[in-house]
C-alpha cells in the first residue's frame, strides 16, 4: 500500500495584537482551502498560529494576558477550522497557547496539536524548550517572556499513529536541539511537524542576525537527516508589531534536502508529495538505531538535572538585581 500524501507548510504573515480570532481562523481556512485545491491532506500551521506573538510584551493585567490563550480546543473560534478541514478531508497540525485549570490553578502551555482527516484531535504536544527570559529585561529592544508565560510542556516527544504514518511533534526553539529529533527518532516518528515565531534580531548576538535563516534550516535539515525522518516547518513571518520574524516555512525530505520553500513573509502555502516509505532509505543504512548506536557512550546526554536546576535558580536571581545582557538567558 503506498504511504504517499501531499503535505504543505501553511505560513502565516504577521498577526496583530488587536486581530480577532475569527480573522486569524478566516486566514487558517483560505490557507487550507488552497492547499487542498493543490491536492494536500496535511497542513502544517505556525507556532501560536492564533494570535500575535505575545511574550514580546511583560504584561502585567493577568485578564489581558489570558486573552491569548485558549481554555479548550475546538472552541467557537476555532470551530469553523475543523468543519473545513473535516469536509475536506484534510489533517493538520496547529500551535496555540493552552490555559487549563486543575486542582484551582491555572497552568499554561506552549502547545501544538494533530487533527486527523476525520477532524478528531489525535495527538497533543507542549513546548519542551522553552526560550527566553522569566523576568522583564529593559536593555531588551523586545522581551521574549516564553519561560514566564509558558511551563516546561509535561507530555515529552510523544508519537502517534495519524494519516497513515508516525507522526511527532515540536515548537520552534525545540528545532535546535538534537535531541529533539532524536527522541522522536527512537520512537520511529517518520514526520516531524513545527512552527515557529523566530524574530530575525537576535538581542544577545547580534552579529548573529544574518544568521537567522541559515540556523533555522541547519537544525531541521540536520535533524531530519540524522533520524530519517521527514520534517515539515511552519513559519510565522513578516513584521509583526514592529519585530521582524524570519519565513523559510519548509518541507525537508529524510535526506536532508529541502524540497518545498515559501517564498515571501506572508500568508503563503508550498507543497510537497512526502512519501513516508522514504525513511527507510536512512534508517535501514547510516541511521540503523539498533546496528549502529553506541548509547553506552552517551550518558552525558541524559545527565545534568542538578546543574541546570542551580543554574536556572542563579541566572533568575541575578536577572532580578540587575537587567544586563550578561545576564540573560537564552
Ligand atoms: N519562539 C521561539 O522559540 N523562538 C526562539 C527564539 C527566541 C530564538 C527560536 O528558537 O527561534
Amino acid at each position: 500500500m503506498s504511504r504517499k500524501l501531499i503535505a504543505a507548510t501553511a505560513q502565516l504573515g504577521p498577526i496583530a495584537r488587536d486581530e480577532s480570532r475569527a480573522s486569524v481562523v478566516a486566514r487558517l481556512i483560505a490557507l487550507l482551502e488552497q492547499a487542498h485545491a493543490r491536492g494536500a491532506t496535511l497542513v502544517v500551521f505556525p507556532e501560536l498560529a492564533l494570535t500575535t506573538f505575545f511574550p514580546r510584551w511583560y504584561i502585567e493585567d493577568e485578564a489581558e494576558l489570558d486573552r491569548f490563550y485558549e481554555t479548550e480546543m475546538p472552541n467557537a473560534d476555532t470551530q469553523p477550522l475543523f468543519e473545513t478541514a473535516k469536509r475536506l478531508g484534510v489533517g493538520f497540525y496547529l500551535g496555540y497557547a493552552e490555559l487549563i485549570e486543575e486542582g484551582g490553578e491555572k497552568h499554561r502551555y506552549n502547545a501544538s496539536i494533530i487533527v486527523d482527516d476525520s477532524g478528531e484531535i489525535v495527538g497533543k504536544y507542549r513546548k519542551v524548550h522553552l526560550p527566553g527570559h522569566f523576568n522583564p529585561e529593559d536593555w531588551r529592544p523586545f522581551q521574549h517572556l516564553e519561560k514566564r508565560y509558558f511551563e516546561h510542556g509535561n507530555l515529552g516527544f510523544p508519537v502517534y499513529e495519524a494519516m497513515g504514518g508516525k507522526m511527532g511533534m515540536c515548537l520552534c526553539n525545540d528545532r535546535r536541539w538534537p535531541e529533539t529529533f532524536r527522541v522522536l527518532g527512537l520512537r520511529g516518528a517518520e514526520l516531524v511537524m513545527l512552527g515557529y515565531n523566530t524574530p530575525s534580531h537576535y538581542p544577545q548576538a547580534p552579529e548573529h542576525d544574518h544568521l537567522q535563516d541559515f540556523h533555522n534550516h541547519l537544525s531541521m535539515q540536520a535533524g531530519a537527516y540524522a533520524n530519517g525522518c521527514w520534517v515539515i516547518g511552519t513559519a510565522k513571518a513578516g513584521r509583526e508589531e514592529d519585530c521582524d520574524l524570519i519565513g523559510g516555512s519548509c518541507i525537508i525530505a529524510p535526506t536532508g534536502e529541502i524540497i518545498a520553500l515559501t517564498q515571501g513573509v506572508g500568508d503563503e502555502i508550498a507543497t510537497a508529495e512526502i512519501d513516508l516509505d522514504r525513511c527507510k532509505e536512512l534508517r535501514e543504512n547510516v541511521f540503523n538505531f539498533a546496528l549502529h548506536r553506541e548509547p553506552g557512550d552517551y550518558t552525558p546526554i541524559c545527565d545534568g538535572a542538578e546543574a541546570r536546576d542551580s543554574t536556572r535558580a542563579k541566572v533568575t536571581a541575578e536577572s532580578l538585581l540587575t537587567a544586563h545582557p550578561s545576564t540573560a538567558n537564552a
